[in-house]
């Protein structure tokens, strides 16, 4: 697996989730797609290798209904610890020691033989329930995420139908969010 990350601007956790930064979230995974796409026909150019690219959010195939649960193809998140670019906080997301948890992230797979990255150190702080204790939704323990308490809460559409994303909070009350 080669894993990638794009970091959202630090503005856009000063600002109202709702419109602005929900709608940059999703550009910035479309962005990372294209970089995907170009980065895996590249590879199979140079290297002679397989290279394939895996969606950076949806699609995806699994979902339990009752409890409103989907999973990636693969989990971004544990890709990117394998790979070196952070550790999963309490908070569940991903933080790297130079983005914080601002990396929208991406996968390439791939049968070339490279070398791995080493493992960054875990930077959630001790002690510390910032996240958890700042959910609205109380979705958050044990370092994953009750899927259909944090949808409910957060995920819906204006009255002429644009999607919305009215919480972040997990996101922005973390004091690694903008990394180290
Ligand atoms: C489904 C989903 C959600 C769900 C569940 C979130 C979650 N934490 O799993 C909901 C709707 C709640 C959600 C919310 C948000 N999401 Co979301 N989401 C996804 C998605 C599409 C799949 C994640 C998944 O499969 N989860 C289920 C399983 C895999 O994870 P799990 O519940 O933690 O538990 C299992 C693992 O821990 C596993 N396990 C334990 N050890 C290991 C080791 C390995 C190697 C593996 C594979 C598994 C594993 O065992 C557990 C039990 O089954 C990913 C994209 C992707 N493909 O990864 C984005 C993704 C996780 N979301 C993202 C974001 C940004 C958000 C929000 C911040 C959006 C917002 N509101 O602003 C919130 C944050 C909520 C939070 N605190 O996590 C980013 C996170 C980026 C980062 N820096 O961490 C991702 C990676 C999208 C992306 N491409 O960037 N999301
Ligand atoms: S996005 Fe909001 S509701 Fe969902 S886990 Fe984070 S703080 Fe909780
Ligand atoms: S808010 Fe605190 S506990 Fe949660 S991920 Fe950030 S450092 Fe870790």
């Amino acid at each position: 697996m080669i894993a990638l990350g794009i970091a959202l601007p630090k503005g856009l956790y000063e600002v109202q989730p709702r419109l602005l930064y929900g709608y940059f979230n999703g550009k910035i995974s479309s962005s990372i797609d294209d970089l995907e796409l170009r980065l895996a026909k590249e590879l199979e150019v140079r290297y002679n290798c397989m290279a394939v690219p895996v969606p950076s959010d949806a699609p995806n195939e699994y979902w339990e209904a009752e409890s409103m649960t989907a999973k990636g193809l693969i989990s971004m998140r544990h890709t990117a610890v394998l790979c070196g670019l952070g550790s999963i906080g309490k908070s569940s997301l991903l933080l790297n020691s130079e983005y914080g948890n601002r990396l929208i992230l991406g996968a390439v797979l791939t049968d070339l033989e490279l070398e791995s990255d080493d493992l960054q150190e875990d930077i959630c702080i001790e002690g510390c329930r910032r996240c958890i204790d700042n959910c609205p939704a109380q979705a958050i323990a044990d370092k994953q995420v009750k899927q259909k308490q944090c949808r409910m809460n957060t995920y819906g559409k204006t009255a002429r139908g644009f999607d919305t994303v009215d919480c972040n909070k997990c996101r922005i009350v973390c004091p690694m969010r903008f990394g180290k």
